[in-house]
């Protein structure tokens, strides 16, 4: 049965096997363990000195496109190198096993499509895709453009990447679907998320006043810890995995 070391109670892994509709979130946290790195943790190398939050935003693009548009190409070097770790893959095998199941992630690196990930909402778009800066439609540089940033094919104006930065709405869509899931699933899952961006950080709440057994997934306390049924204390790769394999012996 459950791994109790991890707080994987049989109590949860029953919740979880009668579960006919589960919802999950997840945050960078769940990549960490492929190499990606958490959003808060410290940047690395040239990027040491510059804050996360400060250059994912429309103003640090106004102020300096070609700074903001190398730091994108950095972080979509480390996702092409990086590849869906345990935890990504235990979640498209729950998927698998769950009749109405959706995994909403704040995450932009496609790890979880990567997985076998199939009913995935991507809150904060993806950043291996480029769109114009102004049209806003989906486009990819000229071959041979070696403009810092890329320019429009159509209408000359920068490409930026194709992600919801600070100040920016979500898509409608995906975050409508996302809401739908956290009102009306038996068990929410929140995995590798410092609970602290909103919209996306309002789900597990919403979810929690729909009547969802509310359960998170991270090494850390969070906001959200207090408001929890069930938080288990480690690593997404180690954890999930588990979780997954009691549902199989159960
Ligand atoms: C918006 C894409 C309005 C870009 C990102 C209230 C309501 C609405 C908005 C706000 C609000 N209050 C404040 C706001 C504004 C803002 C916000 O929430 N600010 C915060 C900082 C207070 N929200 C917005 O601006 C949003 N837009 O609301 O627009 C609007 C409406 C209509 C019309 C116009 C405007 C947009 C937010 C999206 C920003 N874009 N990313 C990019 O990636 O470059 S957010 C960014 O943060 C990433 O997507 C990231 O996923 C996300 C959240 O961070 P986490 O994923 O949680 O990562 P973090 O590093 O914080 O934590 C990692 C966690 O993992 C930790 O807990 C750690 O312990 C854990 N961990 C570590 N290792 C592991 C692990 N867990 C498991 N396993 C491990 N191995």
């Amino acid at each position: 049965m459950g791994d109790t070391s991890l707080g994987i109670t049989d109590a949860l892994v029953s919740v979880l096997r009668d579960a006919r509709s589960v919802a999950v979130l997840t945050g960078s946290g769940i990549s960490a363990e492929s190499g990606v790195p958490t959003f808060r943790d410290a940047q690395t190398g040239l990027w040491s000195r510059y804050e996360p939050q400060e250059l994912a935003t429309p103003e640090a693009f106004e102020r300096d496109p070609a700074l903001v548009w190398e730091w994108y190409e950095w972080r979509r070097r480390l996702v092409r190198e990086a590849r869906p770790n345990p935890g990504h893959l235990a979640l498209a095998r729950l998927e698998r096993r769950v009749p109405s199941f959706t995994l909403a992630t704040q995450n932009v690196d496609g790890l979880h499509r990567r997985a076998g990930s199939e009913n995935v909402l991507e809150l904060h778009g993806n950043i291996v895709r480029s769109k114009c800066s102004v049209e806003g439609f989906e486009a990819e540089p000229r071959a041979g453009d070696e403009s810092v940033p890329p320019l429009c094919p159509n209408c000359g104006a920068f490409l930026r990447p194709d992600v919801v930065w600070f100040g920016e709405a979500l898509p409608e869509d995906a975050f409508v679907s996302a809401s739908a899931a956290a009102r009306t699933c038996e068990v929410f899952l929140s995995v590798g998320t410092s609970s602290l961006v909103y919209p996306a950080a309002a789900l597990p709440s919403e979810a929690a006043r729909s009547g969802a057994v509310l359960v998170e997934i991270n090494p850390d306390d969070t906001p959200l810890t207090p408001h929890v049924d069930y938080a288990l204390r480690g690593r997404a790769g180690e954890v999930l995995p588990a979780l997954v394999r009691a549902l199989d012996v159960s």
